[in-house]
């Protein structure tokens, strides 16, 4: 299999380092707010830990994760293909990137994921609920890191950077995704739904080694404000640090991880970073992560707000709305560095 992002693999190394965990029920709220901007500021990503989100609406939305995945390819396909919403299967965007895994990709908004939920499950109420349920909550868990980031910023409207994702129309989706084991009959959670995967051919993978090599989701950033991920307690995930070492994430399904996305960047003046990251595939237990890409609405403006511009940090990038900027993204490859196409220079 052709994986276009394979160079970085043998470009960068990997290495532990600590990478920030902000317990949400700890700290004060100043104090709270320093150590979220601190954590965008210097990784572009960090955990969260007692959330808040119930366990009940968490694993609700995994199940149905689970049921979609167990299906057969065929089954599957009814709710593609994925250009731009739906069931995609190795294929990543439009331009040829590839990775080991499958997908279900939807806009984040009540009345579209009522609309695919028929061609996804066979109690589309259920999948519908549950998955309206888990977005309501992370939208609040979004609503509430930007605010803590607005208030750090001294920014008087801590709504300023809120109010672009509780937009009704905004352009939110929400994303879950599935890498398979290679394993028959894998040992991930006790009633083995991937390992019985009939879509995955272990012949696709023969010529690649059985370590955790292969790359489910090429290096990339997330073009949005904040990307919220939730996984199961399999491992994979990796962010690049500022230094281009490859950190590896500890998986751990009771906290949030939390991306800086491009136009966070954008809104504020790369004071904040987006984070590249990648997924690995694990190949002795199946992967599963869901994530909630937070964007504005397609006509929103992304221009840096006031109080991170000044003689000595000019704009950095020309104004645009995020509908140009979505063009763009998906005009691209994923590893493309898509925000250097909007700099002033
Ligand atoms: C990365 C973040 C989200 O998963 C996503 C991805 C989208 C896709 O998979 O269709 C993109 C990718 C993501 C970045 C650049 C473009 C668009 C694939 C791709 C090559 C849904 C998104 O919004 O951008």
């Amino acid at each position: 299999m052709v994986v276009p992002s394979q160079a970085p693999l043998r470009m960068k190394k990997t290495r532990a380092v600590g990478i920030p965990v902000i317990d949400l029920s700890l700290e004060e709220r100043p104090k709270l707010c320093q150590l979220i901007l601190k954590a965008c500021e210097e990784f572009g990503f960090f955990q969260v830990q007692n959330h808040g989100i119930s366990e009940e609406i968490i694993s609700r939305v995994e199940r149905e994760g689970q049921d979609f995945f167990s299906k057969t390819a065929c089954e599957k396909q009814r709710a593609g293909p994925p250009t731009p919403f739906g069931y995609g299967c190795k294929n990543i965007g439009f331009n040829g990137d590839k990775g080991d895994l499958e997908y279900i990709l939807l806009e984040a908004n009540p009345h579209s994921i009522s609309h695919r939920a028929n061609s996804i499950s066979q109690d589309p109420t259920k999948f519908r609920c549950a998955v309206n349920d888990y977005i309501e909550e992370v939208r609040k868990l979004a609503c509430e890191i930007l605010e803590m980031v607005a208030e750090a910023l001294w920014v008087e409207d801590k709504f300023i950077f809120s109010k672009l994702i509780r937009d009704g129309s905004s352009d939110s989706c929400f994303r879950i995704n599935h890498y398979p084991s290679l394993v028959k009959g894998d040992d991930n959670d006790d009633d083995d739904w991937s390992g019985r995967n009939p879509n995955i051919n272990p012949q696709l993978f023969d010529h690649q080694s059985k370590s955790s090599n292969r790359i489910g989701f090429g290096e990339h950033s997330d073009p949005q404000i904040l990307t919220i991920l939730r996984s199961n307690n399999v491992g994979g995930l990796q962010i690049l640090s500022a230094d281009a070492f490859w950190i590896p994430i500890p998986p751990d399904s009771d906290k949030f991880c939390v991306f800086v996305g491009d136009a966070f960047q954008a809104l504020t003046n790369g004071r904040l970073r987006s984070v590249r990251h990648r997924a690995m595939a694990n190949s002795t237990k199946a992967r599963m992560s869901m994530m909630y890409f937070a964007a504005p609405p397609l006509s929103a403006c992304i221009a840096p707000i006031p109080q991170v511009v000044s003689i000595e940090k000019p704009c950095i990038y020309r104004p645009f709305t995020w509908g140009e900027y979505k063009t763009t993204a998906y005009s691209l490859r994923l590893a493309d560095h898509r925000l250097d196409l909007f700099t002033n220079s």
